[in-house]
This record gives C-alpha cells, structure tokens and sequence, in this order.
C-alpha cells in the first residue's frame, strides 16, 4: 500500500516538470495565468529563451484531454454549409463552460489546405455543449478546421481537425512573398523581418488610395485579428497584437502591430481581419521566414580569444 502514495509523487513531479516545460514555451501556462494565481508571491512570467519558440497549435484534434468532435467531416460545396461541432473533455462529456477571449467564447478559423480559402466565424453554442454555424465553402476541397478557445478550468487550446468539402477541386499554389496585399481597395503593407528564435515584431499598414487609414474600428477587442498557419503542415501560430483600442496608447491605424514566434524557417500566410467603416476585411501575405543566427551560442569560445585563464 506504500507504493501508491510514491506512484502518485512520482506522476506528480512528471506532471510538474511537464507543466514548467510548457509554461517555458507558452504564456498562459496549464494553470491559466500564474501571476494571477500566486498573487501573493507575485511569479514573474519566465522569459522564453531564444531558439523555444510557443508550440504551434492546430495540429491535433486532441490535446490535454480535449477533443475537437465535428458532427459530419464531409460536406458538399456551398455557400451555406451547416457546420456542427462539439469539445469534448476527456470523459467524452461536451464542454459547456468556457471562458470569453476577444469578445468571443470560441473562436473558429477554416482554411483549405492550400491555403486559398480561409474564413473566421464565431459559432453560436447550445447548452448541450453543441457549436453551430453556417460556413460559406464554395470551393471544393480538403480543409483544416482550427476551434481556438479556453474551456472554463482548463488550458488555452487550438485544436484542429479535417472537413472534406466534394465537388470539382482545383488546388492553387502557394502566392509569392510579397510585402503588400489588395483587398477590396485597401492596401496592406507589411513590415518587420520575421524570424525564427526570436519574437518577431511584425506591423501592418492600412492604406486606400494613397493615404493612410487613421481611424479603424475594433473589432473584437483589437483593431485587428492575425492568424499565421505554417504552409507546409498548417501549424497555427499565436499572434499577440500589441495594446488595445481604448489604452490611451494604441492608434487607431493605419499601422497595427503583432508579436509572434516562428518556430521554424518556410513559408507562413497570414491573415489579417481588420474593421473600417463598418465592414470586416482580410488582407493575406505570404512570408518567408528565414532561420535566425542563435542568439546565445553553445559553442566554447575559440582558444585565444583573450579570455583564457
Ligand atoms: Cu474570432
């Protein structure tokens, strides 16, 4: 009967170590926010060394006991498909409680695998634990969808899980990098050089026909949403933008400012949603993100190097 009470300490030191070494590669930790939590004790969120980018997101349909559970993985090509889904936890019961981030209980981002349908919708949930929302896919083919939320008591999670829209397919190659993107008369410029081992300060500049636009809208809490997904597996990068509408601080455009970490060298999309005269637009980039010189070498010093004892 001994062996239990040292299983337990053994599982619970395991546990430990795996929560510190998520909470080294991602801010809100499995305990949610730890500086809130400890108020008393005042924990300083550890700084995230070079080279340990945040874990990208996306790429499975479980993690830490959730489970994205679509109702119907394939549909058909059409401007209103009715998407239902649920989360479940991990004695298969649908979560009902989860907690609001940007306005929004859960946030649901849906792309094709080429990349070149992307759509952000916010399903409405059913006590039963049950999201519901109609998708516009009018283009056939095979897509990622990406549900980002908190459940309530639990960590911040995206999951993502395939959906197989039928009808005729015809996969587009990758755009080229490019510094500007057109939408609907708006030019987005982009600017910053991301790079893998370090944040990345990323800033998008809203313009139409030549001048600068100064007075965008919040839109969920920001005054714009970026999604990255890595092109060749669509990893799914958490973008953090930078002060919010209503600080005293943060203009109102026409430049938006992101923080990220790319966790490898390629091609990214990025997708920014932004508000102007009441109307929500999606600018997307490609970038290519090239592999940054290690910010500390682990390399012993060269012999002569003035250093030697
Ligand atoms: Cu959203």
């Amino acid at each position: 009967m001994k062996t239990a009470p040292k299983i337990a300490l053994f599982v619970a030191g395991l546990v430990a170590v795996f929560a510190v070494a998520v909470w080294a590669g991602n801010t809100l930790g499995p305990e949610g926010d730890v500086t809130v939590a400890h108020g008393d004790s005042h924990v300083e969120a550890p700084v995230v060394a070079p080279g340990e980018a945040e874990p990208p997101g996306g790429l499975a349909a479980t993690q830490d006991g959730y489970t994205l559970d679509l109702a119907d993985s394939i549909a058909t090509a059409d401007k209103n498909i009715p998407l239902q889904f649920r989360i479940l936890d991990s004695s298969g019961a649908p979560v009902t409680r989860f907690v609001e981030s940007h306005e929004k209980l859960l946030h649901l981002i849906v792309v094709r695998n080429d990349l070149a349908a992307f759509a952000h919708v916010h399903p409405v949930l059913s006590s039963d634990g049950t999201w519901r929302t109609p998708l516009n896919l009018s283009r056939a083919g095979d897509y990622r969808v990406f549900a980002d939320f908190t459940p309530d008591g639990g960590p911040a999670l995206t999951l993502g899980t395939n959906l197989h829209v039928g009808g005729p397919y015809d996969p587009m190659p990758l755009p080229t990098a490019a510094d500007t993107a057109e939408v609907d008369g708006y030019t987005v410029t982009l600017s910053g050089t991301p790079k893998t081992n370090a944040a990345s300060m990323l800033t998008l500049s809203v313009s139409r026909d030549g001048r600068p636009v100064g007075d965008l809208q919040p839109y969920l809490g920001a005054y714009g949403h970026l999604v990255a997904l890595r092109a060749s597996d669509l990893a799914y990068l958490h973008v953090h933008s930078a002060g919010e509408p209503g600080d005293g601080v943060t203009p109102s455009g026409p430049q938006i400012t992101f923080h990220t970490t790319f966790p490898s060298a390629g091609e990214y999309r990025l997708f920014l949603d932004f508000q102007h005269r009441g109307v929500v637009r999606t600018a997307a980039f490609t970038v290519t993100v090239s592999e940054s010189e290690p910010a500390h070498p682990t390399a012993p010093e060269p012999a002569g190097s003035g250093h030697g004892h």
